[in-house]
């Protein structure tokens, strides 16, 4: 034989031995993760962490990309679940709003005024209420890993302090696209209005729209008071998790082994992006609240009574959803929130 044909026949004996040797998964060189923010704000940041995590910990097998600003489902942030579950996104870390309107238990969070405090959102995502919402997530059709935090909705406008639900009379106020919301608002008299966060930023610069609840962290990130939200009211009517998650054919294509360290690497992400979204607003002198207040910002706190009125004009709301999500997870919410350590 030719010195070229024993070379060719080692090389192809070469190539069958490390074809049959080879692991039946096949691993992407990259794979994709959607997240609404980047790593500017807790959201992205505990993305990233994840992703860092991954890389390290997999020594580069499982190399993961972030996605800010759902790009890869043109900013249709309500379209990010059927997105992961199809396979159009690989990997995600999603609030509970914006998969409502796909898996209706997730409207759980968005019951206004449910959750208290931080105590009560942890009673609820660590204990038996979060393992039920794993469950329901999974047979939605994705691969459910870890909690992390958006956190508590604080309503911010430009044009007046908000003190009472009257006070929100015909003011346009952006909402995601998600049905509960129209409702608490319909409810309290404002005007609201769906649009994803890609939109609600031009829309509040240019004055289209009067105001917006989103968590604080959100607020000094975006740097909301130049775009005219000079009026924040610290409400806390409801605090959205964020869940990282996985479609479940990329999740099927991993080695157990491999399965277990991105599971445990998107609970030390979660953690630590919990108390990152936390940061300045747990502590008792509630920081963040200064710095934001140094900006020329109002913020007012609801004293308990005045509180009360707005749970009292949001409470047919309550009622309503309560059935739509499924009486027995609310009740069982609840009961653990009622049993919280404080
Ligand atoms: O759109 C919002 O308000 C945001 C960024 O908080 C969510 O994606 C739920």
């Amino acid at each position: 034989m030719k010195f070229k044909t024993v070379l060719g026949l080692a090389l192809a004996a070469a190539a069958l031995a490390f074809t049959v040797a080879a692991p039946a998964q096949t691993y992407k060189s990259e794979y994709k993760m959607s997240l609404v923010l980047g790593p500017a704000y807790p959201w992205g940041k505990g993305g990233e962490i994840w992703a860092n995590l991954v890389r390290e910990r997999t020594q580069g097998r499982i190399n993961i990309k972030l996605y800010p600003g759902v790009s890869l489902i043109q900013g249709d942030q309500t379209r990010e679940f059927s997105a992961i579950r199809q396979g159009v996104i690989d990997l995600a870390v999603g609030s509970t709003i914006n998969w409502s309107p796909q898996v209706k238990a997730l409207n759980l969070f968005s019951l206004p005024f449910l959750m208290p405090d931080y105590a009560a959102m942890d009673a609820l995502t660590q204990g038996e209420v979060g393992k039920d919402i794993f469950k329901i997530i999974d047979k939605a059709g994705v691969m459910p890993l870890a909690w992390g935090e958006n956190g508590y909705r604080e309503i911010s406008n430009s044009k007046l302090i908000i003190k009472k639900p009257e006070d929100l009379k015909g003011l346009k106020i952006r909402v995601v696209g998600s049905p509960l919301f129209l409702d608490t608002f319909t409810a309290l008299g404002a005007n609201p209005t769906q649009m994803s966060w890609a939109d609600a930023q031009p829309a509040l610069a240019t004055g289209a729209v009067d105001g917006q609840e989103n968590p604080m962290a959100i607020y000094t990130a975006a740097k909301l008071h130049t775009m005219a939200q000079k009026y924040v009211t610290m409400w806390g009517y409801v605090s959205d998790p964020l869940i990282f998650v996985a479609n479940k054919d990329i999740w099927a294509s991993w080695t157990p082994a491999d399965q277990a360290i991105v599971k445990q690497a998107a609970m030390d992400a979660g953690k630590q992006e919990i108390a990152i979204a936390r940061k300045g607003l747990a502590e008792a002198d509630r920081p963040l609240l200064k710095e934001i207040a140094s900006h020329g910002v109002t913020v007012t706190q609801l004293s308990p009574q005045e509180r009360e009125a707005f749970v009292k004009a949001t409470r047919p709301v309550y009622e309503k959803w309560k059935g739509q999500i499924g009486a027995n997870l609310v009740n069982a919410a609840e009961k653990s929130i009622a049993a919280r350590k404080k």
